[in-house]
């Protein structure tokens, strides 16, 4: 009876932060619009990024490793709460005003890891919405990340070619002087008087190509309008650097405890203002610049993981949220300047496609001591994080939550025949099943099934991109990656046979076990 008790005491005075210990620090770096070719370790950059090829060769480098959806928002949603985004109406690419798009109460991969005892934080851009209607942006930004699992968040609202330039923390615009209160509008401009892109067009440093030409800021015209605020207001320059300094001071901070980041970088989306150390040195324009410098970035994470001690204590992750654009709403030089560099590798499309190029990007895991160097050719997805982490954490997943989120932890720690995924949907900006174009992989076959005409005004890629012909068409990758080849009348039995499965996985509202 009396060694029970003294069993029970040392049970519940030690262990707790022993096993604390030796759950891994995590940090998830995504990228924003980086394709497959856009990281040199990939074997396409016309540029080096040396940092990321650093942290793939010393963890896995995946050759088919995707995010779930081959625009922002809609993959963001995905990787937080672990199911489809065509599952849920409203999803696609979101307004400058738009409200929380992932309700309080959801279970997400940083609500499982803050049960698991880690200390969680967003840092960089968001683009998932706030507020219960809309954002209260000179009040209180609630619900927004704190509500579902973030105990800390400095972020960008939207993404950066969306107005309002300003850093939300935590609940509060960061520096809003109550003096000069910010409105935010989407569509309709809230001071006649205040420039546009279009009336003061010819002052701009970066002009717009389409859409943007609303509320000017530091040279650039934006979608939206705004006013006020002016305290508050970034210089798109120093988003990377600062926030480094605040992911700095969050890894040192929590140095102690197991801690969840989830650096999310707006690098290389637009307006594509690297700060200007980088500018130029990319050879390929301000496109690869803000690639370097998202580079820099990611080689100041892995210091600031080092100063701290922690390498061999943490999982880093790199990945993006959808594949390459080059024009996308800006004279840039993204065109003009690209020269031989493939931002989408050996890929067909880039961003807003169903083809490999919109959500096949580059893919790294690495945890020195348990994560083997190598490459890795199993499918993994943004979508498993919520799943695999979980199980790496030692925290269960409820059975009606996260639910297309698999735990392929072993393929992602790169353990030797470790599976992946078997089939895995790929997802355009479609906001719900009916009206999303899907890719659907299984295996190392590849269906793509269209519902819409493709309609933006962006140029994705120097090659042409093939109409999406027909309803239904099939590749098989391993002899045809570039998606060139439909096999959907010489093999009519795969082509039903996935057009089946396909309509059953969205049918059934959950792809988990
Ligand atoms: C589009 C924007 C594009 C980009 C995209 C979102 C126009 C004409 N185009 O609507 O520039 O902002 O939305 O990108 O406004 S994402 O990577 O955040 O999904
Ligand atoms: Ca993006």
């Amino acid at each position: 009876m009396k060694i029970l008790t003294l069993a029970g005491v040392f049970l519940i005075s030690l262990p707790i932060s022993r096993a604390d210990e030796r759950k891994p620090n995590i940090i998830v770096i995504m990228a924003d619009d980086v394709g497959y070719g856009d990281i040199s370790s990939y074997g396409y950059a016309s540029f080096k990024t040396p940092n990321i090829d650093k942290l793939a060769a010393e963890g896995s480098r995946f050759t088919s490793g995707y995010c779930s959806a081959s625009t922002c928002t809609p993959t963001r949603y995905s990787l937080l709460t672990g199911t489809y985004a065509f599952r849920k109406r409203g999803m696609g690419i979101a307004p400058p005003s738009g409200p929380a798009l992932i309700r309080p109460g959801t279970v997400t991969l940083p609500s499982l890891l803050q049960q698991a005892g880690y200390r969680t934080a967003v840092v960089g851009k968001w683009h998932l919405g706030l507020g219960e209607t809309k954002p209260d942006w000179n009040g209180e930004l609630k619900p927004g990340p704190l509500e579902i699992g973030f105990h800390e968040c400095f972020m960008l609202p939207t993404t950066n070619d969306r107005v309002p330039q300003v850093f939300v923390k935590n609940h509060r615009v960061h520096k809003l002087d109550p003096a000069d209160p910010l409105t935010v509008s989407d569509n309709k401009p809230i001071d006649p008087d205040e420039p546009t892109g279009i009336t003061h067009r010819d002052t701009l440093k970066m002009n717009w190509t389409h859409g943007h030409n609303a509320t000017i800021h530091n040279g650039i015209s934006r979608i939206g309008y705004y006013t006020g605020g002016k305290a508050a207001r970034f210089r798109d320059e120093d988003l990377g650097d600062i926030w480094v300094e605040e992911s700095r001071k969050f890894i040192a901070a929590n140095k102690d405890q197991p801690f969840f980041l989830f650096f999310a970088s707006h690098d290389n989306h637009v307006p594509r203002t690297p700060h200007e150390r980088f500018q130029g040195k990319s050879g390929t324009g301000l496109r690869g610049d803000s690639v370097l410098q998202l580079d820099w970035c990611v080689g100041e994470i892995m210091r600031a993981v080092e100063e701290n001690d922690l390498t061999g204590n943490t999982l880093i992750v790199f990945c993006s949220d959808n594949g390459p654009v080059l024009d996308d709403g800006y004279e840039d030089g993204s065109i003009t300047e690209l020269g031989d560099h493939e931002p989408a590798g050996p890929f067909t499309g880039g961003k807003y496609t169903v083809y490999e190029g919109g959500t096949r990007t580059p893919f790294i895991t690495r945890w020195p001591g348990k994560i083997p160097a190598g490459v890795s050719d199993e499918i993994v997805c943004t979508i498993d994080f919520a799943a695999s982490f979980a199980a790496l954490a030692g925290t269960p997943v409820p059975a009606d939550a996260c639910l297309d989120s698999l735990d392929i932890l072993p393929a992602l720690l790169g353990e030797k025949d470790a599976k992946g995924r078997a089939e895995l949907i790929q997802q355009d900006n479609g906001t719900k099943a009916g009206n999303a174009d899907f890719g659907f992989r299984s295996g190392d076959w590849k269906l793509i099934r269209r519902s819409n005409k493709y309609d933006s005004k962006a140029t994705i890629s120097k090659h042409p991109i093939p109409p999406l012909k027909g309803r239904h068409t099939l590749h098989f990758l391993p002899e045809d990656p570039a998606e060139r080849n439909d096999l959907s009348k010489e093999s009519p039995e795969k082509t039903a046979e996935l057009i089946k499965r396909l309509d059953e996985i969205i049918a059934a509202g959950k792809s988990k076990p």
